[in-house]
């Protein structure tokens, strides 16, 4: 396979000023015409015309009214063109109804649907499919279906066709079309200088009465993107459609955004409390798109970052707005270290910019998404709110309807702050996790504190520079006090000192609060010192830390030296969970042990072998010596977070039941299910149903819940989801591979629907020491899948690979294991293109 590199953009040799699309609906011969306004670029100094195009049949092609005949190769055509501007046109056939990778134009549940990002729309017809191409479009769609939707405003429709004209230009991978028999849950919004938009999302029948609380979200999105940001939205319908085949999560579309239905539709009865938060943040952050990603928007996709890390810094930081900060930035910590910092110290390592990729689709990463919003939220507190504000603005200004690069990115801030940001660009363009060593010392009434930094070498990056590092810091008292409030360092040396003086005792130091900068701290700190800041960092998110620090050294123990529980820390955190002066959310992350994966990795980081199996073992003394150390006091204080009101997914409620949740586990292993079963029995929402049916299954008493479940769901396709995913995620290890086995044999189970396939396979790779088990079943269950789905959707299958990316973590046997499965998709005739960079990258 081809690999492209950031360094050989050129521009593309013409600009193209209109582009009018005809779609003739059919399901397997679909026709498409286009009529697009060519015109030689003056910036460009390559003059090929070379039109991406990928299984289209060519049925004819014009320019300026003249049949021509291109020369086609596998990934488009290229012919001659006149030197001055002309109109190409062409008409090509597409099968939707057979297009099972879900790129292009596909069908799912006899609906018409599109995804064009990253390099979709050139299964749709020949164009230059390549983000700095922007263009303006106008779309006809004929075809029988009740509702045909395309981008922009809708401009006429009549028996059997509709047209749609999007007045701001746009690349093509913005480009939507949805046709089908759909109802709409319609509503309005007026935008702060007082135009009315027409809101609809639209679901298959029988779906409305789960819209409301997506349009809520829609709605506090907008008027939060007004005030927080003073950006209005800018045409006259804002349109959502719910799928059910999709890739993705959502997708931005101009005017026409696409959603898994799994990110959109949502009731009490069918959606946890987690789903509502997801639903919310992601109606956001594909709202937040329209303009950081479509107003403006990427030069090319080496640029994905530039879109993709603002937008989840903007979700992210409405997520805090809406609901608790602190809890919003300790869950966002456990996401990025559960899902980022295994890529950024594995093989598949790459900068939040890379500079080279066979297949764009590998890249909707991790580090792209989550590190690369860490990158945004350093620079905040490095410039100061204020400058971030006037930075913003000043990219609005200057760069609105163009396409850019981290370059212009970081300039808007440089103009705006007077700051040079060519160390702190490293950020972009080294990759790995820094990892920055403390040491301190206490001379004459002086507290010095000193960082060391270092980045592990990565694939491709044996050396690495100095990155400058924000690290927010704050000193307490012995006696619990705070004498320093918080203080940002601002690290740029590969090793620097900060000093603080005035002090009147040797403090206690509270380092990287609010995480403020995404790098591992190496301290060596006592059990004293983190129980004490567990009892009184007024920093909520170190005083999390320092609970799971206590929690990891207390199973590192446990796993390796064979100690017992650490009662001493389990008391300081009994505390803290009896406190209900706390939010019960905070209080239930507090509760959150390590998760499997978690311990494999600092046991590594510790040099020594992780044993899946002795991870689970020790997670589940643990569990199992809480509950009882704690059993006198556990079924009151569960009462105490039982919610009484009628549901509501706000934050409020949804931290009772995340606590209520916690006890529940707790409880289950001293009353052998029943509990939990009282809770199954009485709940009257998913979140409560689902918690219960998970500890019923944990404590091997789920058999009959199961079945009723399915029963009662069986005719629901988001819920049914939970329930694969579940009994795989929750087997025992020695039974997981099992479990899974017998889920693919269900007959709901459909490897072509990526949620269900995400489901049950990544629910089983979840299930650390099932996965994992020693004779390597689990290993070959999951390759004997993606080999299967490779030819019918290499994206879904190349994404699931990376559950293979901590192999080296492991004993040589298991490595042994997984090499072979990864040599054995390698291995399969017609790999994909996105499967086998995967794979390669992964063996290294
Ligand atoms: N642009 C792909 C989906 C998303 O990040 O919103
Ligand atoms: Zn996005």
């Amino acid at each position: 396979p081809k690999t492209i590199y950031l360094e050989d953009y050129t521009p593309f040799g013409y600009v193209v000023e209109s582009v009018h699309l005809t779609f003739h609906l059919a399901p397997t011969a679909t026709r498409v015409v286009s009529r697009i306004a060519f015109a030689p670029n003056p910036d460009a100094t390559d003059g090929t015309f070379l039109l991406h195009g990928e299984d289209l049949t060519l049925i004819r092609a014009r320019i300026d009214g003249e049949e021509i005949t291109p020369d086609l190769t596998e990934d488009g055509l290229r012919c001659a063109v006149p030197d001055t501007p002309f109109i190409w046109e062409a008409e090509v056939e597409i099968s939707p109804q057979t297009n099972t990778a879900l790129e292009g134009l596909y069908m799912s549940n006899g609906m018409y649907c599109t995804q064009c990002e990253a390099e979709g729309f050139r299964k749709i017809t020949y164009y230059p499919d390549r983000p700095d191409v922007m263009s303006i479009f106008t779309v006809r769609i004929e075809g029988e279906e009740k509702v045909k939707l395309s981008n922009g405003n809708p401009v006429g429709s009549g028996a059997g066709w509709a047209e749609w004209h999007d007045p701001w230009p746009k690349p093509a991978y913005l480009f939507a079309l949805v046709a089908g028999d759909l109802v709409n849950h319609p509503d309005r919004f007026t935008t702060m200088s007082g135009k009315d938009v027409d809101l609809n999302i639209w679901v298959r029948p029988g779906d409305e009465d789960k819209c409301a609380f997506g349009m809520e979200a829609l709605k506090k999105s907008m008027t939060w993107d007004e005030e927080v940001y003073g950006r209005e939205y800018d045409l006259n319908i804002f349109n959502i459609v719910a799928v059910d085949d999709f890739n993705m999560g959502a997708m931005e579309n101009k005017g026409l955004n696409v959603f898994n239905s799994s990110c959109v539709l949502a009731s009490p009865e069918t959606s946890t409390d987690s789903n509502f938060e997801r639903i919310e943040a992601i109606i956001a952050h594909e709202y937040f798109h329209n303009w950081t990603g479509n107003r403006i928007t990427c030069r090319d996709w080496f640029q994905l970052c530039l879109k993709e890390g603002l937008t989840v810094f903007r979700d992210s930081q409405f997520t805090a707005d809406m609901r608790s900060e602190p809890v919003k930035r300790i869950s966002d910590v456990i996401d990025l270290r559960a899902r980022q910092f295994p890529e950024d110290q594995g093989p598949l390592s790459h900068p939040v910019r890379p500079e080279s990729f066979q297949e764009i689709n590998n890249f909707y990463t991790a580090t792209i998404y989550e590190k690369g919003a860490e990158v945004i939220g350093m620079l905040k507190t490095l410039v100061g709110d204020d400058a971030y504000s006037r930075a913003l603005d000043l990219y609005f200004d200057r760069h609105d309807g163009q396409a850019c690069t981290i370059e212009d990115w970081l300039a808007v801030f440089e103009d705006a702050t007077g700051r040079d940001l060519a160390q702190f660009k490293l950020w972009y363009s080294q990759s790995g996790t820094p990892r920055v060593a403390v040491s301190e010392d206490w001379t004459d009434g002086v507290y010095t504190l000193t960082f060391k930094q270092h980045t592990p070498p990565t694939p491709g990056q044996d050396v690495k520079d100095p990155k400058v590092i924000p690290i927010a810091v704050g000193l307490l008292n012995p006696n619990g006090d705070e004498v320093v409030p918080t203080r940002v360092l601002e690290m740029t040396q590969a090793e620097q000192s900060f000093a603080f003086d005035g002090l009147a005792s040797k403090p206690v130091p509270s380092i990287l609060r609010g995480f403020s900068a995404p790098i591992v701290v190496d301290r060596e700190v006592s059990r004293e010192e983190r129980a004490f800041l567990l009892a009184h960092d007024t920093d909520a998110f170190n005083r999390w830390e320092a609970n799971r620090n206590l929690a990891r050294d207390c199973l590192v123990a446990m796993i390796r030296d064979g100690a017992g529980p650490d009662n001493a820390w389990l008391d300081g955190l009994e505390r803290v969970i009896r406190d209900d002066s706390l939010d019960p959310a905070f209080r239930a992350l507090m509760l959150s042990l390590p998760t499997q994966s978690e311990m494999a990795q600092v046991l590594f980081d510790l040099f020594t072998v992780p044993d899946p199996d002795a991870i689970w073992q020790a997670s589940e003394d643990l569990r199992g010596h809480m509950a009882v150390a704690w059993q006198g006091f556990l079924p009151d204080l569960r009462a105490t977070v039982a919610v009484d009101a009628p549901y509501a997914p706000d934050a409020d409620q949804a931290g009772k039941r995340s606590l209520g949740s916690a006890l529940l586990a707790l409880q289950t292993r001293l009353d052998g299910g029943a509990a939990a079963q009282a809770q199954y029995g009485a709940a009257d929402n998913m979140t409560l149903q689902l918690s219960a049916l998970s500890q019923l299954i944990s404590a091997g008493k789920g058999d009959a819940a199961v079945k009723a479940f399915e029963d009662q769901w069986h005719h629901d396709r988001l819920v049914m989801d939970k329930w694969f995913g579940l009994q795989v995620g929750m087997a025992k290890p020695d039974v997981a591979v099992d479990v899974a086995q017998r889920l693919v044999q269900h007959p709901a189970f459909d490897m072509g629907n990526p949620n269900r396939f995400r489901a049950v396979m990544g629910g089983f790779a979840m299930n650390h020491a099932g996965f994992h088990r020693k004779d390597g079943e689990g290993y070959a269950f999951l390759a004997d899948w993606l080999i299967a789905l490779d030819d019918r959707n290499p994206q879904t299958t190349a994404r699931m690979c990376s559950v293979f990316q901590t192999w080296k973590r492991y004993d040589t046997n298991r490595q042994g294991l997984i090499r072979a499965q990864l040599e054995r998709i390698k291995a399969k005739p017609k790999l994909s293109r996105d499967t086998d960079e995967m794979v390669s990258r992964i063996l290294g």
